[in-house]
């Protein structure tokens, strides 16, 4: 299952986006994944279903459906502050940081109204310096990267003699999840690719280990907090700093007010919806009104939403670019065997090919495999198709022999 870490420092609001993102008030009947850890949770990806566009009444299982809406789960992962020196194993150091080695992307909250101190205690608003909190957190990181790999310098050294250096990195670094090929493109864009690795200082260490982590753990910046009025200045520097595209305007405390207030069932308001809308204002106490009327005023009118589930969808889709592949065994009817429509949903990383929606699917329909067809329009698909989002796949089979009683 996809799964994001959030990191960040003390009080940049990790733990508000993670509690407001796992709230979601839906039932998914054989859902594949429960955990009794606090900090590792299911949160959901989502776009709008195919089932409009086939006209069919869907019956999800593994995912479910909100109005026209696919909504998929995801895994969240709320990493605790990671604090200076964590690499070197203070605070809980090691710990977190192997957390961060098991997720496939990294959200990673800053609070943008400049509230916290370098140190993520609370302070004035508008006086901290949520840029350089971004670069301590990245910083953090990439230390701990660069470690693993001074500690594995002689294996890296002997491997790269019977391979390749990027296999020998890569292989240094599987606990994060490196790939031969990620680790080439880290050695590329550093200008390290030539240079043999015995003769690396540290600060070139350093450099690979600072290249390597964008393209192993695809990050999206959450500039939190976007509710209190000093972030208007902060904003626009992280976005200069970062990039736009990896920086999301947010406001996690809002996002949990609103969902707390729907399963209250004081509001309408599903996470994709850019508003939202009181049932019943006598219902309301004071408090929970000028709550509201602060959400509306700050956030909505302002900033449209407040921001958390794009964000999510952004990581899915865009940084990731996991593709939603249906899989059904009744092409014509896009049913499974018992009759339910467009059952389950898959988010496959970008390039999978069906065979590999049938190894996510079941390992019986990889041994059996003989082709797949493409659902919407009947065509078989070459062996070599890339899944598309929003495909609907089916996998044709060989009958399996009944083995003898
Ligand atoms: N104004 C405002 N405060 C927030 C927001 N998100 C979190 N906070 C507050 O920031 C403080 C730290 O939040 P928390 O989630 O515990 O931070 P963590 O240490 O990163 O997990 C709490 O007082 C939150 O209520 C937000 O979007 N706006
Ligand atoms: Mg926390």
């Amino acid at each position: 299952m996809l799964t994001i870490g959030i990191i960040g420092k003390t009080n940049t609001g990790k733990t508000t986006l993670f509690n407001a993102a796992t709230l979601l008030n839906a039932k998914i009947s054989n859902f594949p994944f429960t955990t009794k850890e606090p900090n590792v949770g299911t949160a959901y990806v989502c776009d709008i279903c195919v089932c409009k566009e086939l006209g069919v009444k869907d019956n999800p299982l593994n995912s479910t459906c909100i109005d026209g809406w696919r909504y998929v789960p995801i895994r969240l992962i709320d990493v605790p502050g990671l604090v200076k020196d964590a690499w070197m194993g203070k605070g809980l150091g090691n710990q977190f940081l192997s957390i961060i080695g098991q997720a496939d992307a990294l959200i990673h909250v800053v609070d943008a109204s400049g509230s916290i101190d370098a140190e993520g205690k609370i302070t004035q608003p508008g006086s901290g310096n949520p840029v350089q909190d971004a670069i301590d957190v990245e910083m953090e990181i990439n230390l701990w990267l660069a470690d693993i790999i001074s500690r594995n310098s002689q294996f890296i050294i002997r491997e790269a003699s019977a391979s390749s250096l990027a296999e020998a990195l890569s292989k240094a670094l599987s606990g994060v999840k490196a790939s031969p090929l990620q680790t080439l493109q880290a050695l590329e864009k550093s200008g390290l690719k030539d240079i043999p690795f015995d003769k690396w200082n540290e600060k070139q260490i350093l450099k690979f280990a600072a290249f390597l982590l964008p393209i192993i753990k695809p990050t999206l910046i959450i500039a939190n907090k976007m509710d209190i009025l000093t972030s208007e200045h902060y904003m626009p520097l992280l976005t200069e700093y970062y990039g736009r595209s990896l920086v999301a305007a947010c406001s996690a405390e809002a996002e949990l007010v609103l969902r707390r207030a729907e399963k209250m069932g004081l509001l309408q308001y599903t996470p994709v919806q850019e508003k939202f809308k009181v049932k019943n204002n006598a219902q309301l106490t004071a408090k929970q009104q000028a709550a509201l009327d602060y959400i509306e005023k700050r956030v909505m009118q302002k900033w449209i939403s407040t921001g958390i589930q794009q964000a999510l969808n952004t990581v899915a889709f865009k940084l990731l670019k996991s593709n939603m592949v249906y899989p059904v065994s009744d092409e014509s009817k896009y049913m499974d065997h018992h009759g339910n429509v467009l059952p389950d949903v898959h988010l496959m990383p970008d390039g999978s090919t069906p065979l590999d929606l049938a190894r996510t699917v079941h390992t019986r329909l990889v041994e059996n495999y003989i082709l797949a067809i493409d659902a919407k329009t009947g065509i078989r698909l070459p062996k070599d198709y890339t899944l598309r989002h929003k495909d609907v796949i089916k996998i044709m089979t060989r009958p399996v022999a009944k083995q003898p009683k």
